[in-house]
Order: C-alpha cells, then sequence, then structure tokens
C-alpha cells in the first residue's frame, strides 16, 4: 500500500477539495484486513429505555475499533463497559465468548480485535450502577443494502432497530475512503436521507469522520481543523448534510445544524514481519470529545 506524505499545516479549501484521490490510496483497507464475512443473526434489544448508541458505516470503516477505543477510554475514567448477553440467545457460543472475554480481548496489543469481533455486538455504559446507554455495533453489511433499488435501504435487524422506542443515537461514519466510488457516495447520503426520515423526535446524529490521521486536516494531535474537514465531507458525499440541518426560522441563526460532527483516531495500526497486527491506541482527546456528544445527546 502506498503513503503519501502530507504537509497538513498549509492546506488550504482548494486543496483539500482536489485531495479525493489520494485518500482512497492512503486509507484503503485491504481485503484480508476486514476478515470474515459475518452473519446477520437475529438480535433482541432487551432493555428498552436507555438510549441507545448505534455505529453506523459501511464494512472496514472502522466501527468496532471506534468502539474498543471508547470502551478503553471509558474504563480508564472508572465507567463500567461490559457486553449485554441478552443480545442473543445462549446458545450462541461464539456471542458468549465475547461476553465473558471482552475486557482481556480489547486489551491486548497484538490483537487484530476487528478480525473478532465480526458479529454484532451490544455493550452497556454503566456509572455507580446506573446504566447510561447501550452502544450497538453491527457488522457494515447489515447496516443497509444498496442493492434495493426502490431505496428500501433497510431491512432485517436494521428495520427493527428503527422500530425500536428507546432514543437512539447514530454514529455515522463518514471518512473520505470507505467508498470508492462517488455514485456509492451519493447513495449514502441517500441511505442517511431515509434514516433521517425514519428519526423519531428525540433521537440524533453525530457524524464520525474515523481514520482522521489519513487525512490531511490533522494539525497536531488532536488539533483538527474541523470546517475543513466538514467541507470536504460535503463535496465528497453531496448533500449529505442537507437532511440534517436546522430548519427552524429562529433557532438556525445561532445552531444552523441538527447533528455534531466529529473526528476521530482509533489508534496507529502497523504489520510486524510476521504480520502480525499491532494497535498502539490514539490521543484521549478523540474519544472524549465523542463521549461528551454522546452525553449531551443522551441528555436531549
Ligand atoms: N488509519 C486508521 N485505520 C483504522 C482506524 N480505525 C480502524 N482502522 C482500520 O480499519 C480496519 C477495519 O476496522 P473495523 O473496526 O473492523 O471496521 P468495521 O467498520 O467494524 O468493519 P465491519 O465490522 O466489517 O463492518 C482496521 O482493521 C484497521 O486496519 C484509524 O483510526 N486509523
Ligand atoms: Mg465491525
Amino acid at each position: 500500500m502506498h503513503y503519501m506524505e502530507i504537509n497538513s499545516t498549509s492546506i488550504t479549501r482548494k486543496d483539500c477539495i482536489n485531495f479525493t484521490m489520494p485518500y482512497n490510496e492512503v486509507v484503503a483497507v485491504k481485503d484480508e484486513e476486514v476478515g470474515m464475512k459475518a452473519e446477520n443473526k437475529e438480535l433482541f434489544i432487551a432493555d428498552n429505555h436507555t438510549p441507545l448508541v448505534i455505529m453506523f458505516g459501511p464494512r472496514a470503516c472502522g466501527k468496532t475499533m471506534v468502539l474498543v477505543r471508547l470502551t478503553r477510554y471509558l474504563q480508564s475514567k472508572g465507567y463500567n463497559v461490559q457486553p449485554i448477553s441478552s443480545l442473543r440467545p445462549a446458545n450462541d457460543k461464539k456471542y458468549m465468548e465475547i461476553c465473558l472475554n471482552y475486557d482481556s480481548m480489547i486489551k491486548g496489543k497484538n490483537v487484530p480485535f476487528s478480525h473478532i469481533i465480526i458479529t454484532p455486538l451490544l455493550v452497556g455504559i454503566s456509572t455507580h450502577g446506573n446504566r447510561i446507554c447501550q452502544i450497538l455495533d453491527i457488522p457494515g453489511d447489515f447496516c443497509f443494502d444498496f442493492s434495493e433499488m426502490r431505496g428500501d435501504y433497510f431491512k432485517g435487524n436494521m428495520d427493527s432497530i428503527l422500530k425500536l422506542n428507546n432514543r437512539k443515537i447514530w454514529l455515522v461514519m463518514v471518512n473520505p475512503s470507505q467508498f470508492t466510488s462517488h455514485n456509492e457516495r451519493v447513495l449514502y447520503a441517500d441511505v442517511l436521507r431515509k434514516l433521517k426520515e425514519r428519526e423519531k423526535l428525540h433521537d440524533s446524529v453525530i457524524f464520525v469522520l474515523n481514520k482522521i490521521d489519513a487525512t490531511p486536516f490533522v494539525v497536531g494531535s488532536g488539533n483538527i481543523k474541523y470546517s475543513l474537514a466538514l467541507q470536504h465531507i460535503e463535496f465528497l458525499y453531496p448533500n449529505i448534510f442537507v437532511p440534517f440541518r436546522n430548519v427552524n426560522p429562529i433557532t438556525k441563526w445561532w445552531r444552523p445544524n441538527n447533528f455534531d460532527f466529529t473526528a476521530f483516531q482509533t489508534g496507529d495500526f502497523s504489520e510486524a514481519a510476521d504480520g502480525t497486527l499491532t494497535f498502539e491506541e490514539g490521543p484521549d482527546i478523540y474519544p472524549q470529545r465523542l463521549w461528551a456528544f454522546i452525553q449531551k445527546r443522551i441528555r436531549g
């Protein structure tokens, strides 16, 4: 894979717009990194009251790694983060194994977690014995399906999740390289428009630009050129933010958008000569900022 050097301190808006192709080179994920194909199993969300945070995005955009990194951060701050076993029947041995070994699985350095956690996963975040939220990670293949020509993108589990009564906070992944064709990016913006149509009153969206380390928007550790990054995502995914604009004639003047936008880097991934994938976690500022947005949205 080819890595390009970018001098991030001297970029301009024009440069960002012209950077489309190099992104694909920088962060293209090799097929073998994606892991095995996951199975779309029936899911059961027993807790219908606690807000549900849902990781949403195509395959290999980094959903599971964002969950892993957020878990590590929250645990370091004293939160209790535990998988919720009732998501799957007790005879699902693979899921029960993840529930039992989650802590040790996500703590190693030489473990390609995302290759192990290829099944849907529900974790509960609690503090002082109170559950604050649940986070659901679903493999990208089951978030939406482009092949449905009528634009009915959500089927099976995703359709059932959309019908749940829990307050929903969607963590929508939008990195420049998660699709390789313009057509797919246009379709993704359409998927998000449909998602918005099915939102309930208290639901909300946080756009997450993961793999920020592979873009030119990082000025220093955790110091991101946010407005340029936002403009660039808008350029790559035409009209993506339109359904999420604040159309209230009064409040739109000081709050133009009904969404939050944050960057994320789960960590540095390097491959040893023997093929072992090593993970070194990224700066705390990313999970810290994401968690602040999630907490704000939980409060409503
Ligand atoms: N450069 C960079 N690469 C990342 C980052 N986070 C994840 N990756 C890469 O992306 C790959 C896929 O990450 P996953 O978390 O498995 O992606 P996913 O969205 O859960 O994929 P599915 O479960 O198949 O939908 C990882 O194996 C890493 O190689 C990041 O912050 N920076
Ligand atoms: Mg995953």
